[in-house]
């Protein structure tokens, strides 16, 4: 590969990029230049660790793994790269994704990861923190940036009867 997005997005299994979706649709409304790539980091170490060398050399500037189960990916990220790491919990398996963000959440001390929600929520949000840290640096996206949050507080709604809510009775 010879481009340079900004963001790279490691998923562990191309069962992984279905909920990811919102991840790029964010991304993508940003304006922020995104790659994605499936690397296991328990079925394919070495080809993890050469990508991350690479991405890194191409000006990849932060990375966002997604990964459910024993979700190791994101803290493999982060052990391997000094740049920002964000880990998306999937819900994968029996345990519906607690599993995978208790493997991300629980990074020992030097080695951060920033998780996030379980699953497609926090697909959008790793996308949306990722603004957040670039805008640090960027005046056009910090512009991007407040300009969701000023389109997002557009959207508060006062006095409303929630007896005229269809199905809430049932809730
Ligand atoms: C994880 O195991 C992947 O991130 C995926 O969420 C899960 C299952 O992977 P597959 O068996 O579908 O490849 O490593």
């Amino acid at each position: 590969m010879t481009s340079s997005p900004t963001v790279a997005v490691v998923c562990g299994s191309r069962s992984d990029l279905p909920v990811l979706r919102g991840c790029f649709d964010v991304l993508d409304r940003y304006g922020i230049a995104w790659e994605a790539s499936v690397i296991s980091a328990h079925r394919q170490p070495d080809a993890l660790g050469n990508y991350v060398r690479d991405a890194e050399a191409r000006g990849v500037r932060l990375f966002i793994g997604a990964a459910g189960l024993a979700a190791h990916l994101p803290g493999v990220l982060a052990s391997l790269t000094a740049r920002p790491v964000i880990g998306v919990p999937l819900d994968g398996g029996a345990l519906g994704g607690a599993d995978a963000l208790y493997s991300i959440v629980q990074m020992p001390p030097g080695v951060p990861v920033a998780a996030v929600a379980i699953g497609s929520a926090g697909a959008k949000n790793a996308a949306h923190l990722a603004a957040r840290i670039l805008a640090l640096s960027d005046a056009r996206l910090a512009v991007a940036v407040e300009a969701f949050r000023a389109a997002q507080a557009g959207g508060a709604e006062l006095g409303v009867d929630p007896r005229s809510e269809p199905g809430t009775a049932d809730r």
